[in-house]
């Protein structure tokens, strides 16, 4: 497939032999799931109450996989799936999947700047959304984009009417085609190609495309379920974006899948949220970033609840405090376990029984016995001495070798041997574990939602008003970090941050949640012996205006 990079054949051997690639697409896996425990509940719908077996949820996928062939919907046409948390966002990954389509995993806040640009890049052939969302015409965000990007030409829309040419996918999962067609079969996607495109970080500039394969997707979420002794007494609350790799396979929706669990998927992550849904459903594992679980223990009246089902959060996309780590136990009652992960495929996991120390003070340790990790030093790119700090680079058998149509990106983001550079500063723990120390990359971390700054720099910079500017990350007690933007205004020239933030949402439609939420305005930014913008100063300085 042009723009995908594979694994080199004496590494896709070597991972089918071992048994960690088997040569199943992702529908194989779900389908024997679905016909395993038929009668199990697979899907609780948090907001509307509704229940899903495996075996309605699995006729629903195929159902809908149905129409979408139907409709046009061809082998590795690319689809973009931006529905927030509820059932059909599931059951339109899993039918896209099935009828051989990829699909591309926006979030839902992404707004027409995101969206427009995935399509173009991917060639998109559908989007697939909810009416509205958070107050927001999706439809409206649709039709601008499809002027811009001639490849769309198929738009689903679930929870309103469809607009003229627009199919509801409410109606087509009522409707049963399966009764009056004849030919029921569907393309088989080779397990060597792209299923999914994630959506990167986002070090450099907007987003990059992530292009997961059947292997290494299902080696990935097996091997997560596996981690997490996830079985079919499992119960898990789903609040994170299904379309994060977190929420859909780490282990997330599938991993819980093939084990025979339920999920409960809710569109509400407040802890609120959380602290009715656990005793109503007797939830079990929690996925949560750390931000979640500090709203949960600073929540004023948590002791009203009763959160004796709950076993185990799941926690990563941002550090978890050791002090915060170690309040879950005696003020939860339940145990938590760290995972360092990442869109590109690696995941380093702390296991159940590890000692407290490591439990709560490490991000873990690599998953697969076949994943290799290093950590060097950024300058000279040689392994530091056991303890040092240095930059995390990792390879293995679900760690991608190359982002999706990117190749002078890619030049930098891997070395030549094909270890992904994760741009994350960490050291070794006497343990063996990781420990995350800080980040080369230039982004921001808010609550686990990764904002590259170069993408927000350049859009600040489109301001009529603004003459440079730096977005750096300031610290938040929940949140763990906020974008903070530093700008030098062209002369006699004002502006406020809800000038800026109105111009970036309006003019700019990009996703509320990159918005800055500190606006400092200076005469001129500091640049280090090099001349360049010394972002460390920067950070520094909000830092202490904070405090
Ligand atoms: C997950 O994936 P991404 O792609 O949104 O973000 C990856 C980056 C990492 O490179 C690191 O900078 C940060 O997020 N990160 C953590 C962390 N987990 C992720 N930093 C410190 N401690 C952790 N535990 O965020 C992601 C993917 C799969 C599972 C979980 C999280």
């Amino acid at each position: 497939m042009e723009g995908f990079v594979p694994w080199p054949t004496e590494f896709a051997q070597r991972y089918r032999q071992e048994g960690y690639w088997q040569d199943k697409t992702i529908t194989e896996v779900m389908d024997e799931s679905f016909e395993r425990f038929a009668s199990k509940p697979l899907l609780i719908s948090a907001q509307s109450g509704r229940t899903y077996t495996y075996q309605e949820f699995g006729h629903l996928v195929n159902r809908l996989a149905l129409h979408l062939k139907a409709l046009g919907l061809k082998l590795y046409d690319r689809v973009i799936l931006q529905i927030p948390n509820q059932p059909e966002v599931l059951l339109t990954y899993l039918a896209i999947l099935k009828a051989g389509g990829i699909p591309i995993m926006a979030l839902p806040p992404h707004q027409e700047a995101e969206i427009g640009y995935f399509a173009k890049l991917a060639e998109a052939k559908c989007l697939a959304i909810s009416s509205t969302y958070r107050n927001t015409d999706k439809q409206q965000m649709a039709k601008n984009i499809m002027k811009e990007a001639p490849s769309l030409d198929m738009v689903l829309v679930t929870g309103g009417e469809p607009r003229q040419g627009f199919h509801s996918l409410d109606r087509l999962l009522a409707d049963p085609i399966e009764e009056r067609i004849d030919d029921c079969t569907m393309p088989r996607p080779d397990t060597d190609l792209p299923a999914v495109l994630q959506l990167s970080g986002g070090t450099t500039g907007i987003s990059k495309l992530i292009p997961r394969t059947h292997n290494d997707y299902v080696y990935n979420f097996l091997c997560n379920a596996d981690v997490c002794d996830l079985s079919q007494s499992s119960v898990m609350l789903m609040a994170i974006p299904q379309q994060h790799n977190f929420a859909i396979a780490c282990p997330g929706f599938m991993g819980l899948a093939a084990s025979g669990g339920c999920e409960v998927l809710s569109d509400l992550p407040s802890p609120q949220s959380a602290l009715e849904l656990i005793p109503k459903y007797q939830v079990t594992h929690w996925t949560a970033v750390p931000a979640m679980i500090i709203g949960m223990l600073n929540y004023p009246d948590r002791n009203q609840y009763d959160l004796r089902s709950l076993e185990m959060i799941l926690t990563g996309g941002q550090k978890l405090n050791p002090e915060v780590a170690y309040r879950i136990r005696p003020e939860l009652g339940c145990d938590v376990q760290q995972v360092l992960g990442m869109a590109e495929g690696p995941l380093l996991w702390t296991r159940r029984n590890d000692p407290d120390e490591v439990r709560f003070g490490t991000q873990g340790r690599p998953q697969s016995p076949a994943d290799e990790f290093k950590i060097v030093d950024p300058a000279t790119e040689i392994e530091v001495m056991p303890g040092e700090m240095g930059e995390l680079w990792c390879r293995g058998p679900h760690t991608i070798r190359g982002y999706y149509r990117a190749p002078e990106h890619n030049a930098k983001a891997f070395s030549a041997d094909g270890f992904y550079k994760s741009g994350d500063l960490v050291r070794l723990h006497p343990s063996g574990n990781i420990v995350v120390e800080g980040r080369l990359k230039d982004c921001i971390n808010r609550g686990g939602e990764k904002i590259s700054a170069e993408e927000i720099e350049n859009h600040i910079l489109a301001n009529s008003q603004v003459n440079i500017c730096a977005c750096v990350a300031m610290p938040d007690p929940v949140l763990g970090e906020k974008v903070c933007v530093f700008v030098v205004l062209k002369p006699g020239k004002e502006l406020t941050l809800a000038e800026l933030n109105r111009f970036l949402l309006e003019e700019r439609r990009i996703a509320k949640y990159k918005l800055p939420e500190r606006l400092e305005l200076l005469d001129t930014l500091p640049l280090t012996n090099v001349g360049k913008l010394n972002k460390v100063a920067l950070r520094a300085a909000i830092a202490a205006k904070l405090e």
